[in-house]
């Protein structure tokens, strides 16, 4: 297992469209048990596999309470989702120290493949709906950021960037 580096915005590589997982391998499990560790060591509740620059189909979550459920989603497709919306306060491990208010479904329904290949639906309500939808976003190359205005997105680009120049100083 490896600790994989998490790309920080403003990097524009995090606004790359993933494309179809076309094997679930060795590699592809390997992939998603880095990703794992990489979540747990971040404190992380979920991590898209566009977050370590791998642009393919492909995240992992574990929203349990004793962090014991590690979950692999391939190929995640959102096949139902509730009329309802929730606005929730999210973070991301992509735009470190930044919490604000995003708008979800309150409940989705997910068609993926697990890390053996096979197909399963999962029905998510609660943290598991907000953390599925946000690493799905993250797949299209869309970050939360994006849904605040344009000068809280400014303000945070802004911040990130001292961040970063302070941190290679
Ligand atoms: O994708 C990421 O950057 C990880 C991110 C996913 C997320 C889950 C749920 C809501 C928003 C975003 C996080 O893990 S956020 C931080 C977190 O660890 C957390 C969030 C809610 C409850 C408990 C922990
Ligand atoms: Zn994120």
């Amino acid at each position: 297992m490896a600790l994989l580096p998490i790309l920080c915005y403003p990097d524009p590589r995090l606004h790359t469209i993933a494309r179809p997982v076309q094997a679930v391998d060795e590699r592809i499990r390997t992939l998603a048990d880095d990703m794992l560790e990489t979540m747990y060591d971040a404190q992380g509740v979920g991590l898209a596999a566009t977050q370590v620059d791998v642009h393919e189909r492909l995240l992992v979550f574990d929203v349990s309470e004793e962090h014991d459920q590690p979950q692999v989603l391939i190929n995640p497709e959102i096949v139902w989702t509730s009329e309802e919306k929730h606005l929730n306060s999210e973070g991301c491990l992509s735009v470190p120290g930044i919490y604000d208010g995003v708008e979800r479904f309150v409940a989705v329904h997910v068609r993926a493949l697990d890390a053996r290949g096979a197909s399963r639906v999962i029905e998510a309500d609660g943290l598991l709906a907000v953390c599925i939808q946000h690493e799905m976003d993250h797949l299209v190359g869309k970050l939360f950021v994006q849904y605040l205005s344009p000068l809280k997105r400014g303000r945070i680009k802004t911040r990130m960037l001292k961040l970063q120049r302070e941190a290679r100083a």
